[in-house]
């Protein structure tokens, strides 16, 4: 008899373990356990949406004939860990393997890989995780090709390589990305689509009293959880992306708007990562729907991209790279995570709405996490590992793999500039332009130095004064040096700043 664990984020039914395994013969293993649920301060949503689909998941796999032990989360239960529960039941029943897929997480698999087998005097054996388009070893491969691992090649790779929206080598439109023509600002118009809410079964329900009572100390409510805890709904959530937003993601990915908090973005990341739903058929969906006439080529290449190319691509670089990325800090930045990215609250209206929608529904859209929280963090030098640790807690789609090369690569430009070549800071002007927070805010977004002036101003030039001799000689940020310049109040800016950083839980 083997047994197969089977992990929160991995909850497929073509998953390579369950394809290994025999169902009249093994046995399948699930927990909800203390060490997976409390390794960061998880958003109570991300716990109550995993545990619920392990629940559901654990459920359809009885239904199918396979015999599963599951262990329903106690806080005094001696099993803390998945080693403590796969060794409770290796007493109970004959075992001579166990088997799992590649966990998605480097701090697991390094365990597993360390010393499960031995403490468990048992054969340990791991199978590559399938649901991906591109292995780790395939990246390997490709990186070793490129002086810099640019996103935008392996992407054209990988279009050639699934053959989405292309014809032969070439790609549809004879344009490989139309990233220039997705970045408009929404004023109203089409209107948003509806949200999409699944009604509780007595499974969500249990699980949300279970985790309002656990977890309650956990920044983030439940009040709002609307996510859908099974594969069926995964797919309706799915269907109801392409018919209803898909159409204007392209135009509308950039843009920002107060009280709206997921404009025309898909919400099928927890999904994609917990194993509810496959990359293929997803990007297989939009496909589709560009063939159908339903939606445009930059609405459904954009949307290809993000899961085909940044998806893969920031995997591809976190097994790279691991371990030694989670510690890089190319700017030395140290300040401690200020005290409103836990309480949500600020005078910064473009930082309260993100964190209002983090805390509400365990979610920001891209731009949100990119543009506001992260710009704030890398302009006032939050140490990265802090800021790492946060959008690893508050969102329901966060895992290592793909949060910390996002935030040290793409945020904090901690990895020295491996997965952006410039760093995306940004003065008030940009989130003026692309969102209508600035109107509502008690902060001046055209002032630079007054009492009541917009902090991301003077911050961002600090920010570059601070970094001069890392920076001027970029050749793609010579016009911000020579635009600071000709600044006439470079060192008000420096005292405001630093006055700003010294008071900033006041902000
Ligand atoms: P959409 O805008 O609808 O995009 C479609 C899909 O593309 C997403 O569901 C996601 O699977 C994929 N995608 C888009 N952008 C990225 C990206 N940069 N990296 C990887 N996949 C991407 N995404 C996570 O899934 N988990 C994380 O923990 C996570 N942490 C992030 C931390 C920071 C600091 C930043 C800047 C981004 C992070 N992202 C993370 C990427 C991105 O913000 C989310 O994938 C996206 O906001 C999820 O919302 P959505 O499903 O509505 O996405
Ligand atoms: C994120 C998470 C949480 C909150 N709880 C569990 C759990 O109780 N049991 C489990 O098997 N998985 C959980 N997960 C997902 C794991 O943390 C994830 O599988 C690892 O980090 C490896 O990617
Ligand atoms: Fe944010 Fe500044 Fe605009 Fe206020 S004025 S919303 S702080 S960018």
């Amino acid at each position: 008899m083997r047994f197969g664990l089977i992990l929160g984020d991995q909850l497929h039914h073509q998953l390579a373990t369950l394809k290994a395994l025999d169902r009249i013969r093994d046995v399948i293993l699930m927990a909800e356990v203390v060490e997976e649920a409390t390794y960061v301060a998880h958003h109570p949503q991300k716990i109550a949406l995993i545990f619920s689909a392990m629940r559901h998941f654990a459920k359809e796999l009885k239904a199918e004939g396979w015999r599963v032990r599951y262990h329903a989360f106690q806080s005094d239960s001696p099993i803390r860990s998945l080693l403590d529960f796969v060794e409770s039941q290796q007493q109970l029943l004959p075992v001579t393997e166990l088997v799992i897929t590649h966990c998605g997480e480097y701090r697991l698999q390094q365990q597993i890989e360390q010393y499960w087998s031995q403490q468990l005097q048992l054969p340990v054996q791991c199978l590559n995780d399938e649901r991906f388009f591109c292995s780790p070893e395939q990246f390997r491969h490709w990186a070793s090709r490129y002086q810099t691992l640019r996103m935008e090649y392996f992407y054209r790779e990988m279009r050639k390589q699934t053959g989405y929206l292309m014809q032969g080598q070439q790609p549809f439109g004879e344009q490989w990305n139309y990233d220039s023509a997705n970045r408009k600002t929404w004023a109203g118009n089409p209107p948003l689509p509806a949200p999409l809410h699944f009604e509780h079964d007595q499974i969500d329900l249990d699980v949300l009293e279970l985790v309002e009572r656990e977890f309650s100390r956990h920044s983030g409510s439940l009040d709002n959880f609307r996510w859908g805890t099974t594969r069926s709904n995964a797919l309706l959530a799915l269907e109801h992306f392409i018919t209803h937003s898909l159409p204007h993601f392209g135009d509308y990915q950039d843009a920002m708007v107060q009280d709206s908090d997921m404009l025309f973005h898909s919400l099928l990341s927890p999904y994609l990562n917990c194993g509810l739903l496959l990359p293929k058929e997803v990007c297989d969906a939009a496909e589709a729907a560009y063939h159908a006439g339903h939606a445009p080529l930059n609405a459904v290449e954009g949307f290809i991209r993000q899961i085909l190319g940044w998806r893969e691509y920031v995997r591809g670089i976190y097994w790279l790279y691991m371990p030694e990325y989670a510690s890089r800090n190319a700017l030395q930045h140290s300040a401690p995570l200020p005290q409103f990215y836990w309480t949500g609250r600020t005078r910064m209206n473009c930082m309260a709405e993100c964190f209002r929608n983090t805390f509400q529904h365990a979610y920001a859209h891209h731009i949100q996490r990119l543009m506001v929280t992260g710009n704030f963090a890398l302009l006032t030098g939050v140490d990265p590992q802090q800021i790492s640790e946060w959008y690893l807690a508050v969102y329901a789609d966060a895992y290592e793999w793909v949060e910390l090369p996002n935030t040290l690569g793409m945020v904090m430009h901690a990895d020295s500039g491996l997965m952006a070549s410039k760093p995306y800071a940004a003065s008030g002007n940009y989130i003026h332009k692309m969102s209508d927070y600035c109107k509502h805010c008690s902060y001046n977004v055209k002032t630079r130095t007054e009492l009541d002036s917009c902090p991301f101003n003077s911050l961002y030039w600090y920010f570059m004064i601070r970094n001069e001799a890392k920076f001027r000689t970029h050749p793609r940020m010579g016009m911000i040096y020579r635009q600071l310049d000709k600044l006439k109040d470079r060192h008000q800016i420096i005292s405001h700043a630093q006055q700003l950083l010294s008071q900033i839980n006041e902000l």
